[in-house]
């Protein structure tokens, strides 16, 4: 493996494992093989950080001067590759 697993990139991956019976450097001496699977399915985490989308772009936003105080001034929404603890 040369690079660290990332769920982003692929959820699972698996490889094969072969076992000798003798020496496998030496086809006469190998006596018998066995092979298996093994599956890693890789956990998730929350390693990317949310993006804002396009909503503000640049406009200003305005503040009336009456505002109250605690009064919501813009409601923006982000997202990221994430699936667990969207955060
Ligand atoms: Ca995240
Ligand atoms: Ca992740």
């Amino acid at each position: 493996m040369v690079t660290a697993f990332d769920y982003e990139s692929a959820s699972s991956t698996d490889f094969f494992i072969l076992g000798y019976a003798g020496n496998p450097l030496a086809d006469s001496d190998v006596h018998s093989t066995a092979e298996t699977r093994v599956e890693i399915v890789v956990k998730d985490v929350n390693d990317n950080a949310p993006e804002f989308g396009s909503g503000l772009g640049d406009k200003p936003v305005v503040v009336h001067w009456d505002s109250e105080i605690g009064s919501r001034l813009i409601l923006l929404s982000a997202t990221d590759a994430d699936q667990v603890d969207k955060t």
